[in-house]
């Protein structure tokens, strides 16, 4: 009875997604008996995905047509779905011919696998055009809302991002929803990334001004339809799976009951406009008229405070509709004239009342600077260093560097290396000396945001802050928004050893260096890692 395994060991299959199969073996062995399905966890299935990353040609604003990366032929790209529990597999095979690329899968803590993690340089070498696939290989323990996207090069505003989804059987909502809505926002260019970095990173452009994006997408096209059926509720998982810009959501005539951010299940908690930064997910419920007598527009809007020209002819917004009335007009946004204000993260309360952690062991204090170097490029600054990738991933350092691998100068200075020993209690500090909002994201962990200074206060708050000033049960999540010119305080246990990059998700400013390394145990990464390798003779996939 022990020996019946979950492993499907699906073949290789360039059409896609196995979840069906997975599905279908679940299903075929909770038939088996009744006496096994309380002994086995019934949702410990591998899902196994075969990703073909190839150039295709998309015009998701119908403006463009413009070459896209897309995974087996397609884009939009596939979401992918497990459930908590799940092994997932996805075999990446890079067909680009001109481009390395790698997959991150943000916001899952890969625990035991952070040679799984993704970021290229960082925990392992490019995915290089070949006919050999680079195998990702771990288990999701976490349920909620989380995307997948390229982690090199400021790749993935070219096309290779999408959602991720951990289905929870187990989740406090179930019951409260009919359906799910999985719908992504983002902002789009016309131009590929590696001719836009070039003009950015240049000293034809001193102030380091990020390029405009061309247009706002819902679900990667604009003029979605979500058909909704009178009486029901729904989960919307939403994602901002873009470049640069945050965007501010909104559905007429329907209020969001939040319950998640960033795979945190939170309190319900009541908004009638969220903001969503790069990276930031959130499910909420939508609950459906009792009528079908007419339709609403859903409508996302991009930042403009975070560009630095409107250029003539830009429309930020983007309009969808909640469809009712199959046979009814699509009614234009009424135009809101007072200032957004959408919800406040801050107010979100975890649903497992998680209380704040302890006193910190060690503070890692880093200012946000923009400031240009030699070459007249404008450069992104933690406090003097601006990241260089290594050009041996930091992870093999670790695994190589014996007793050294606790001595931060191994890892080179402009890695930005800080070592966290385990199970400490660790704050993140974060003073922005610049005027725009930066979206900060920390691999492997989510944090408490114990502390941030509200959104115009700018640097008149902040600086006399507390332990009384703290939430005692923070809001948790895994990608917050500093403020302009303002400070936050994040704290997290280093309870997860591996290779963590800490940076800000906008693409624009991961090129020109607000990153840092956090090498989280790495001792213990050591045992960890090598073990799995030798164990498994996977040593070729981290090569
Ligand atoms: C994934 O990892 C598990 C555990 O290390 C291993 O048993 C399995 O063979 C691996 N699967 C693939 C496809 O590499
Ligand atoms: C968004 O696109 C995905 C596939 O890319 C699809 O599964 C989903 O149903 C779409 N959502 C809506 C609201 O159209
Ligand atoms: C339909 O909704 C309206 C307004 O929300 C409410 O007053 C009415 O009682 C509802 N009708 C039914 C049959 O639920
Ligand atoms: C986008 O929507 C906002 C809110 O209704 C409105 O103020 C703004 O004028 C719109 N922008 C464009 C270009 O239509
Ligand atoms: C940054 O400043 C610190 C403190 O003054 C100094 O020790 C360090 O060498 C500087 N690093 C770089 C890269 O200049
Ligand atoms: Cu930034």
């Amino acid at each position: 009875m022990m020996n019946i395994k979950m492993d499907h060991h699906l073949g290789h299959n360039r059409s896609g997604c196995h979840y069906g199969d997975a599905l279908v073996g679940y299903l075929r062995l909770t038939l088996l008996g009744c006496l096994l399905w309380h002994a086995l966890p019934a949702n410990a299935a591998t899902v196994t995905y075969d990703f073909n990353i190839t150039w295709v040609t998309a015009n998701p604003d119908g403006m463009a047509d413009r070459p896209t990366i897309g995974i087996n032929g397609q884009w939009p790209v596939p979401t992918i779905r497990v459930n908590k529990g799940d092994r997932l597999i996805v075999n990446v095979l890079n067909s680009l011919g001109n481009q390395s690329t790698s997959l991150h899968f943000h916001g899952l803590f890969m625990s035991g696998a952070t040679h799984m993690d993704g970021p290229v340089s960082v925990t392992q070498c490019p995915i290089v055009t070949s006919d050999l696939p680079f195998t990702y290989n771990f288990t999701v323990d976490q349920p909620g809302t989380y995307w997948y996207h390229s982690h090199i090069h400021g790749q993935y505003p070219d096309g290779l991002r999408g959602p991720l989804i951990v289905h929870d059987p187990e989740s406090p909502f179930k019951d409260m929803y009919d359906e799910e809505v999985v719908m992504t926002v983002s902002d789009w260019y016309h131009d590929q990334m590696p001719g836009l970095l070039g003009r950015f990173m240049s000293k034809a452009n001193p102030t380091g001004a990020e390029p405009v994006p061309n247009s706002a997408l819902l679900n990667d096209t604009q003029n979605v339809l979500v058909p909704l059926q009178p009486g029901k509720t729904y989960l919307f998982r939403m994602v901002n799976i873009g470049a640069f810009s945050g965007q501010y959501i909104w559905f007429e005539g329907h209020n969001m009951t939040i319950l998640e951010v960033d795979g945190v299940y939170t309190q319900p908690a009541e908004a009638a406009m969220i903001y969503l930064a790069a990276a930031q997910r959130c499910s909420f419920l939508i609950t459906a008229k009792n009528n079908t007598s007419r339709n609403f527009p859903i409508v996302a809007s991009m930042d403009t405070d975070l560009f630095d020209t409107l250029p003539d002819g830009l429309n930020w917004n983007v309009t969808g509709w909640l469809f009712y009335d199959t046979a009814g007009p699509l009614p234009q946004p009424a135009v809101v004239c007072d200032p957004f204000e959408p919800f406040d993260d801050m107010g979100l309360v975890p649903w497992d009342n998680q209380t704040i952690l302890g006193e910190p062991d060690q503070t890692i204090a880093l200012d946000v600077i923009m400031d240009n170097l030699s070459d007249g490029a404008n450069y992104a600054f933690f406090n003097n260093i601006t990241y260089v990738a290594p050009k041996i991933p930091t992870l093999y350092t670790v695994l190589t560097a014996g007793e050294h691998a606790t001595n931060p100068t191994v890892y080179g200075t402009y890695t930005h290396p800080f070592i966290l020993e385990k199970d400490q209690v660790v704050d993140i500090v974060l003073n922005n000396l610049d005027p725009g909002k930066h979206p900060f994201h920390l691999h492997g962990h989510n944090f408490q945001v114990i502390w941030r200074s509200p959104a115009k206060a700018g640097t008149s708050a902040g600086s006399n802050v507390t332990a009384a000033d703290f939430p005692s049960i923070p809001m948790r999540r895994d990608t917050v928004v500093l403020n302009p010119n303002g400070n936050m305080v994040l704290r997290f246990k280093s309870d997860n050893p591996g290779v963590w990059l800490f940076h800000c998700h906008i693409e624009w400013h991961v090129q020109s260096g607000l990153m840092a390394t956090f090498i989280e145990a790495p001792l213990a990464v050591q045992d960890q890692t090598l073990d799995t390798l030798d164990t498994h003779g996977a040593a070729g996939e981290v090569a």
